[in-house]
């Protein structure tokens, strides 16, 4: 089994490739990685990073890699620099991406119900087009509402599934993350998903208090991983969940700064158990 992960490499801040290279390789499977971009750090928190855009390498090491008749079982793009970087996605799909392979979109545009440094309305729409070439899409509920023309501000829980049916339109299985839902007193943070069958569903996980950057990153990584082994979406789902809300807990525990990642060091071991146990 072969993953290739497209996106960039912050040196600083755990999201990107820090964080899709060691959770999907922990996985067990080949995880090959093309970087769309080097910053120092990522964008969100931090004043005066660096941002080298590779777009002009990335042509030759597509060429390379044709030589060697390198395909891949699934391929999973991320944070994209520019609507050129988006164009070089679709025809890295067409190009590498093996018959009956899964194409799987995370579509990092924004959080908090606003869009990072760097993005407008235009690369908006050009994602939505990506979107329309993936399996799989992975947005947060800030993407899920720039994708499907929502406002943010004026959504609640009862919104949610109609959020869901919309991105449909676009790509048959969404997943999207960061759902507050109360549920009685209890506050909880759904995903709300499309599995395999078209059946839509929501998973949820305990609500942590906070703002905690890269849980997208953590989440989708692990949701390739879990596709990869064969596992099914409402486990691949539950599971990449967990491993999420249990990063998220750790780093509130440890009371490191938002903006330096979640620590998902120690959760892997747990995530990987649950996986192991699930992919026999
Ligand atoms: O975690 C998403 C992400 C990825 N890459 C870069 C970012 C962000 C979010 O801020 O800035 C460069």
């Amino acid at each position: 089994m072969r993953v290739l992960a497209i996106n960039d490499i912050s040196c600083v801040g755990k999201c990107s490739l820090t964080v899709a290279l060691p959770i999907i390789s922990a996985s067990g499977v080949t995880c090959d990685i093309l970087p769309t971009a080097i910053l120092s750090t990522h964008t969100g928190g931090f004043a005066g990073y660096t941002f080298r855009d590779l777009s002009e390498d990335i042509p030759a090491v597509l060429a390379h890699w044709k030589s060697l008749g390198l395909k891949y079982d699934i391929i999973i793009s991320g944070y994209l620099g520019s609507i050129d970087q988006i164009e070089m996605v679709k025809s890295t799909k067409k190009d590498f991406l093996k018959e009956g392979g899964l194409m799987i979109v995370d579509p990092v545009m924004g959080d908090n119900g606003i869009l990072y440094s760097h993005f407008d309305k235009k690369f908006v729409e050009e994602m939505k087009g990506l979107c329309r070439t993936a399996d799989v899409i992975v947005p947060n509920l800030t993407e899920a509402c720039f994708l499907t023309d929502t406002d943010y501000a004026g959504v609640t829980e009862k919104d949610y599934p109609a959020v869901i049916e919309k991105l449909k339109q676009l790509c048959p299985r969404p997943s999207v993350t960061g759902c507050d839902v109360k549920n009685g007193g209890k506050a909880e943070s759904r995903v709300f998903y499309t599995d395999e069958h078209g059946q839509t569903k929501s998973y949820a996980t305990e609500k942590i208090e906070g703002a905690f950057h890269g849980a997208g990153d953590v989440y989708a990584s692990a949701l390739v991983g879990c596709l990869a082994r064969g596992v099914d979406t409402d486990t691949a789902v539950k599971i990449s969940a967990e491993f999420t809300t249990n990063s998220i807990r750790q780093t509130a525990l440890d009371k490191t700064e938002a903006r330096y990642g979640l620590n998902s060091e120690s959760q892997m071991y747990a995530y990987l158990k649950a996986l192991n146990e699930a992919a026999k």
